[in-house]
């Protein structure tokens, strides 16, 4: 098999950049080791940045969430029993996040993909990466597990397989530097059948350990408490899951919090990672493979798509005038946006969740904290426009080959 680009992992970074690169009229082959019904029904993000929405829109992938999503113009940071809101809507010039399932979007890139002839292999096996430090790298794989091996002879590799995927540890260990922060909890996460207890998201921030509450459509609702992370799930009955949440997103007015069937349970770990370069010879890693960060920022997908969208800039710079400038910064660029969501993600991590090696004395800097950030314009502010998402930031703006967004809606 021949393409110019092999991307191995159809996540939202693959399947982002497949979809920007076919719009540019580059050819891609995805190769994923899941399920096309597995991927589309795990359950993980839902709030996506206000560009990653305008993405989705300019890029004809954006009908069913604009239909379905929810807009939110604010959250509410809960703690001491008070909520308080922050208005990003005001605060960042009008902007917002849409709440809308990581797997609905996953549904609509493989949607369009396929629609429009792309090729997506699910189910492969035994993937590995050859070759990427020359002008002809190669991915080998089985189909269906383990079938007959076989090869995609491609241009560049773009390594979008997770934290766990292969495409990482094929940069040689010498040339990787990896930054980790492994928290010492972890979140148990529920969906439910009831209506919104809130208009808005809140985030708890409680002496027995963080809460979220958060939505999926007026029948689903998504909620989280922290909890030890190496806790089996068995031990937590939907009545103790319940009685959990009930206590720390209690408030002194009398809140309610609805309750419904708990039709999905489950516990990940939290850790932040970073590595650097995301990039050797042809090979460019995108996403959680890259780097990962916990979701109390609710970052990790939208990081994924920035990064694929400076990466369909510099294959498209590539194809279309033969310039590498631009694939040659592709880490530069992106660790400068992967490291900001890395401090903001580690920032409302620390600042929202219960630290059993906190002293009185850092348990009195958390709850001042808090009263800052939900007193001060000022640190509102800051809050607010890294939720809503930082902009893109472009170098050698004159230099990008021919990829903007008003060119992909043409
Ligand atoms: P993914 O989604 O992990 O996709 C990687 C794909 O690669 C496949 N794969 C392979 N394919 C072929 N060969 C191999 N050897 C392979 N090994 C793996 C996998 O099967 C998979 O399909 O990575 P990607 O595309 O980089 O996307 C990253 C996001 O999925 C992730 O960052 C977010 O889910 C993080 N996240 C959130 N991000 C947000 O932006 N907003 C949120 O609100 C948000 N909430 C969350 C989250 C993550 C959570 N969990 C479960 C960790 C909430 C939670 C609870
Ligand atoms: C979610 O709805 O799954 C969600 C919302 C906000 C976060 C993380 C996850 O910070």
């Amino acid at each position: 098999m021949r393409t110019q680009v092999g991307i191995i992992g159809a996540g939202p970074a693959g399947l982002m950049l497949s979809h920007l690169l076919h719009l540019q009229g580059i050819e891609s082959i995805i190769i994923e080791s899941r399920t096309r019904e597995e991927i589309e029904g795990t359950i993980r993000a839902g709030v996506l940045e206000q560009g990653t929405v305008d993405l989705m829109n300019a890029t004809g992938v954006g009908e069913r969430m604009m239909r379905e999503g929810h807009f939110h113009h604010g959250i509410e940071l809960r703690f001491n029993g008070n909520g308080h809101r922050i208005n990003m809507h005001e605060l960042t010039g009008g902007k917002k996040v849409t709440v809308y399932a990581q797997h609905e979007v996953i549904k609509d890139l493989v949607a369009a993909r396929l629609k429009a002839g792309g090729e997506i292999i699910f189910n492969v096996g035994d993937v590995s990466l050859h070759d990427f430090d020359t002008l002809a790298p190669k991915i080998r794989f089985r189909k269906d597990k383990n079938g007959d091996l076989q090869e995609i002879n491609c241009d560049y590799i773009a390594g979008c397989d997770g934290f766990h995927g292969p495409s990482r540890p094929s940069i040689p260990a010498t040339i990787r530097k990896e930054y980790q922060k492994i928290y010492s909890f972890g979140w148990l996460g529920i969906l439910t059948e009831a209506p919104p207890s809130a208009p808005e998201l809140i985030y708890s921030n409680h002496e027995r350990g963080f809460a979220l509450l958060s939505t999926r459509s007026p029948e689903i609702q998504r909620l989280y408490i922290q909890v030890d992370p190496k806790d089996d799930i068995a031990n937590w009955s939907d009545d103790r899951i319940w009685w959990e949440l009930h206590e720390r997103l209690a408030t002194k007015d009398g809140w309610k919090l609805i309750e419904g069937p708990i039709i999905q349970k489950g516990i990940v770990a939290m850790r932040s990672f970073v590595c650097d370069p995301m990039q050797y010879g042809r090979l460019f890693l995108a996403g959680d493979a890259a780097h990962i960060v916990p979701p109390t920022g609710a970052k990790g997908l939208n990081l994924a798509i920035a990064d694929v969208q400076v990466l369909a800039r510099g294959l498209d710079a590539f194809y279309k005038s033969g310039k590498t400038e631009l694939l040659e910064s592709y880490s530069a660029i992106c660790l400068r946006r992967v490291w900001k969501a890395e401090r903001f993600s580690w920032y409302m991590t620390s600042m929202l969740h219960r630290h059993d090696d906190h002293t009185p004395f850092e348990r009195g800097i958390q709850l001042a904290e808090l009263d800052y950030v939900t007193s001060s314009r000022a640190a509102a502010t800051s809050l607010a426009e890294n939720y809503v998402g930082l902009p893109m930031e472009w170098p050698n703006a004159s230099d990008e080959g021919s990829f903007t967004l008003k060119r992909l809606i043409s």
